[in-house]
């Protein structure tokens, strides 16, 4: 019967691919076998509960064979999987998109597709189980992460990071089983690498077993033996891309499109399964659902030992779980902005977002902080937060090493996991080294949260390779990523209660280095920033110039403004902590934020790209036009002529090419 059940994952895979005239067949009909014994036998679910928190996670790192998951999501039984969703491969509106899309079917557990991304993540899935454990016990966490790697996988960069973060930190309940079949696009692997992967993962701690991916005895015993396993595991599946195809099995023109009639027709008999397309017998299907049911008496069990538990205990797992904050939380922030405001800091927005951070860790156990080894520099590591490690799953604190691509990645999978709100740190410079782990947070509308310091040129003798020039343009670029850059010690505060407050995707903040005055005294309640950009001093009349500036820059604003007005300009400042969130207010508070001045000026020190909906496309910028250089940052906002007195000078200027114009006309 295991035959027959992952046949019915190859006839599904193929039919569907060649439905949709387009698609991944090879990896489905080459990792059926692994995939039926996973699923039959070890893996920890219940389609009836696709959500039960205590579940083992399955993570098709090799995203391109979406149709393996789609198949036996259908014939385990989740409702989210009907048969028409499979007929519907690939289409508008589907579940079933080119690759496993997060939150468009259960059963699907993270977003997969750019090669490394899936294994990585699991890693942080898997390392917020320990966190869970840590907390709740093994009555109820008590749970297991599985990966399908292929060969792409394993040679991404990211998948470096990832095992050797996994293995060091003795993530014994994360299983990987490699999809070994030797071909990828090009042809065979051996055009492209000869890594001995089995000794390249003992290298990074893991315990391996090499087996043959078609024999469900030896697939059966590699996972029986994982489970026992007191470090991580990788199985090497020997597996034939394309089984049974009779004239692709084996090459690469079965990995990423249709078989075609004849070659299908071929499978079906190599493979005696004589069914109609999309047809799969009933023992078969009885076969599968049986399958389904294996772990409903599991979950029976965890249901009534979750019941069991004291009230407390259950509601905060509840609460977690959930993603509520604790009702402390708004009240720590506003402790906070109140003492500010009776005694105002001058420090720079990092050494600020570590006060906001001392006042909410306290109260959000949740929090998982890190670095990627730049804790003194990122300031993410508040007093009391204790180390996570191998020995202590129950500490806050992930020094994450120099694995800022894995970092991110990570972060994603311990927020899809649940129960724990993760946010690090890094340059702002290396959010490139980021970036596809953020991308698919976005994608994904999870709360990771990312802390930039090092925000600009300000940073200073470190020089121009470690001075961000483009990169808050390219972050706002990413849909769903909420970019923040506070000015002072209270917008710090307000972007923190923001970021961890936001349910539905991932936010940046970028922090300086160098040490800024704090602009907003006196309290005030509302949370200004969460409209994204406000007026922080009004002009003291009809204003002639608006200045528009976000972090560092909004105190060389507030100078400029004071200067113009001196000398008669009434001028207007408005601090720009996120773009993201100004541009979702109504329409009719941008054009009052924005305003009427006839001269606008935007100041970041950092390009121009993404200003012009705020300054307009005849806006005056000061800012970067090109790299930054090696200098103390005083005599770089000097070089670069980001000065109130640039900021005056052209102000000014233009105020009279304005005058000059209007009396001509
Ligand atoms: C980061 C990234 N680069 C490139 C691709 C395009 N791509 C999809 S599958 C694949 C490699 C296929 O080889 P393998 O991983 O062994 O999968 P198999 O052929 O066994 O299905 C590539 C290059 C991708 N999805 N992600």
């Amino acid at each position: 019967m295991q035959t027959a059940m992952a046949n019915a994952i190859r006839a599904l895979a193929m039919d569907a691919v060649q439905a949709a005239k387009s698609g991944h067949p090879g990896l489905p009909m080459g990792a059926a076998d692994i995939a039926t014994i996973l699923f039959s036998r070890h893996l920890k679910f219940d389609p009836a509960d696709p959500h039960w928190p205590d579940r083992d996670r399955f993570v098709l790192s090799a995203g391109h064979g979406s149709m393996l998951l789609y198949a036996v999501l259908h014939l385990l039984g989740y409702e989210d999987m009907p048969i028409e969703e499979l007929k519907n491969f690939r289409q508008l509106g589907s579940r079933t998109p080119g690759h496993p899309e997060y939150g468009h079917a259960s059963g699907v557990e993270t977003t997969t597709g750019p090669l490394g991304q899936g294994i990585a993540t699991a890693v942080g899935m898997a390392l917020a189980e320990r966190i869970m454990n840590a907390g709740f016990g093994d009555g109820i966490v008590d749970h297991r992460t599985y990966v399908l790697a292929s060969d792409g996988d394993l040679m991404e960069g990211i998948s470096q990071e990832a095992i050797t973060l996994a293995g060091h930190l003795k993530l014994n309940r994360l299983i990987v089983l490699f999809d070994d079949n030797g071909v990828t696009i090009d042809g065979d692997i051996s055009l492209s690498d000869s890594t001995d992967q089995i000794a390249r993962f003992e290298a990074a701690g893991w315990r391996t077993a090499s087996i043959d991916g078609h024999d469900p005895g030896q697939i059966d015993a590699a996972l029986d033996a994982a489970r026992t396993s007191d470090r991580p595991t990788l199985i090497a599946a020997r597996t034939t891309i394309g089984f049974g195809a009779p004239t692709k099995a084996g090459k690469s023109s079965a990995h990423g499109a249709p078989l075609g009639e004849e070659e299908i027709a071929g499978a079906r008999k190599a493979l005696d399964w004589p069914h109609e397309p999309f047809h799969i017998p009933a023992d078969i299907v009885d076969a599968w659902r049986i399958a389904g049911l294996r772990s409903r008496h599991a979950r029976k069990e965890w249901k009534a030992r979750f019941d069991d538990l004291d009230a407390e205990q259950r509601g905060e797992f509840e609460r977690r779980m959930a993603g509520d904050l604790p009702s402390a939380f708004d009240g720590a922030i506003e402790a906070l902005k109140r003492d500010l405001a009776a005694e105002p800091k001058t420090m720079a927005t990092r050494k600020a977002s570590e006060l906001a951070l001392e006042r909410v860790n306290p109260v959000l156990p949740e929090s998982i902080a890190g670095s990627a080894d730049l804790t003194g520099s990122n300031n993410t590591r508040s007093t009391g937060l204790t180390i996570l490690n191998a020995e202590n799953y129950g500490g806050r604190f992930i020094h994450y090493g120099i694995r800022e691509h894995a970092m991110a990645a990570a972060m994603n999978g311990m927020a899809l996991h649940g129960g724990v709100i993760p946010y690090s740190g890094t340059f702002l410079i290396f959010s490139d080294y980021c970036r596809p782990a953020i991308r698919l947070a976005a994608l994904m509308g999870q709360r990771v949260i990312h802390v930039f310091t090092h925000d600009s040129i300000g940073l200073g003798e470190d020089g121009p390779t470690h001075q961000p020039v483009e990169h808050l343009a390219a972050l706002r670029a990413i849909p769903n990523l909420t970019v923040f850059r506070p000015a002072d010690t209270v917008e710090t505060a307000e972007c923190w209660q923001l970021a961890l407050a936001r349910r539905d995707g991932p936010s940046a903040i970028a922090l300086t280095r160098q040490s800024l005055d704090q602009l907003r005294l006196g309290f005030d309640e509302h949370n200004l920033c969460a409209r994204g950009a406000y007026e922080l001093r009004a002009a003291s009349a009809e204003a002639e110039i608006s200045l528009f500036a976000s972090g560092s820059e909004v105190q060389i604003a507030v100078e400029a403004a004071q200067r113009l007005e001196d000398e008669g300009h009434p001028a207007r400042v408005v601090s720009v902590p996120s773009f993201e969130l100004f541009a979702a207010q109504s329409a009719s508070y941008r054009g009052e934020t924005i305003g009427t001045a006839p001269v606008r000026v935007g100041i970041e020190a950092a390009i121009r790209q993404g200003w012009d909906p705020i300054i307009g496309d005849d806006g005056l910028f000061v800012g970067m036009t090109g790299f930054g250089a090696s200098a103390p940052h005083q005599a770089l906002y000097e070089h670069f002529g980001i000065t109130a007195d640039a900021i005056i000078e052209q102000a000014l200027a233009r105020l009279a090419a304005l005058a000059a114009q209007a009396d001509k006309d």
